[in-house]
């Protein structure tokens, strides 16, 4: 995911103190020392634009990203406010180039060139200033978006369920995931990538942190994330039942998440019954994670959903417009 390439987001200071270092460079090389101000001063407003675009063509375009990333994103932060933070950045790139020349008249023309250039450029510093909390905003998202798992198009099970009833301890022993396994809920508290290779085939299973059966207005942003990968990149879902009870919660009510999941969303539900070791569930097949028995038959009843990997998408940046 191309979230993992977005570079480090300068605060307001940052991105003066390179323009003007920049600038100052430019400087020593020009001859002609009457035109230095004026100089100086549009070569600070053309380095805050070209820095600021730099920063929004970083960020990947929201509306393009596969839907996964884009709900995630969306529960993580809000792509309203994100919008929000990438238009101000805009905003202060688009004023400084559009102000930088009025900035640079107004030196040429004033008495007193070198008072006339520290305005212009306490201007452009200023306006620079106004968005520092966008910047830093920003900065927060992008530390976090690229450490998303990497998702890839090719045959993918989610493992869904209440939480504390085993998806963690499955995922550990098909794949090269290796979350924490806990006698805690909500112990996976984001979705987490295994892959695994049988022969020629390769695909990847997702763990999701439990989600409880309530109204989706009503779920927090953890069980949203979750919620989010098993509408968005299941092939088909294992949902994993605890009918022990040993989780916390009655089977009653993971048999409604249950029915809910398994009527609302598109793809095979395969239910399988854990801890069997403890109890078992008529009508379901059963596994132990904990002992690491019937797992072997889940994984088989899994592949008969097995298909090819799809195309790789591109990925699409921001374009900048004025
Ligand atoms: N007796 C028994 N305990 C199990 C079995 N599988 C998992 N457990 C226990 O159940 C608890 C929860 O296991 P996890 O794998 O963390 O469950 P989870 O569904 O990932 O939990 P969350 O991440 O909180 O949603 C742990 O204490 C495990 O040791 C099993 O087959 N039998
Ligand atoms: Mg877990």
């Amino acid at each position: 995911m191309e979230f993992e390439k977005i570079p480090t987001v300068p605060t307001a200071d940052e991105v003066l103190d390179r323009c003007f270092r920049r600038a100052a460079a430019k400087m020593k090389l020009k001859a002609n020392k009457d035109r230095a101000n004026q100089d100086f001063v549009r070569a600070v407003s053309h380095s805050i634009h070209d820095r600021l675009v730099h920063v929004i063509q970083t960020f990947p375009e929201f509306e393009t990203l596969p839907p996964f990333y884009r709900e995630t994103v969306d529960i993580l932060y809000g792509i309203p406010r994100l919008k929000k933070a990438l238009g101000a950045v805009g905003w202060a790139a688009r004023w400084s180039r559009l102000h930088g020349p009025d900035l640079i008249y107004e030196t040429r023309k004033g008495g007193d060139p070198l008072a006339a250039r520290k305005k212009a450029v306490a201007r452009l510093a200023s306006v620079v200033h106004q968005i520092d909390s966008e910047l830093r905003f920003l900065n927060e998202v992008r530390n976090v978006v690229r450490k998303l798992p990497h998702v890839e198009d090719i045959f993918t099970v989610v493992i869904a369920g209440y939480p504390n009833v085993g998806k963690s301890s499955f995922i550990r022993l098909v794949s090269t995931a290796d979350p924490e396994v806990a006698s805690y809920p909500f112990t996976t508290k984001g979705v987490i990538v295994g892959h695994r290779v049988d022969g020629r085939k390769r695909m990847q299973f997702i763990d999701t942190p439990g989600v409880l059966d309530r109204l989706p207005e009503e779920r927090n942003p953890i069980e949203r994330q979750a919620m989010a990968a098993i509408t968005n990149i299941a092939d088909v879902i294992l949902f994993i039942l605890d009918p022990s009870e040993h989780c916390g919660f009655p089977l009653e009510d993971q048999m409604k998440l249950y029915e809910e999941i398994a009527g609302t969303i598109d793809v095979p539900v395969v239910a399988v019954a854990n801890k069997s070791d403890i109890k078992s569930l008529e009508g379901y097949p059963s596994m132990s994670t904990g002992q690491n028995s019937g797992v072997d038959e889940v994984l088989l009843t899994l592949m008969e959903y097995w298909r090819e990997p799809g195309p790789v998408e591109e990925p699409v940046t921001y374009p900048v417009t004025y």
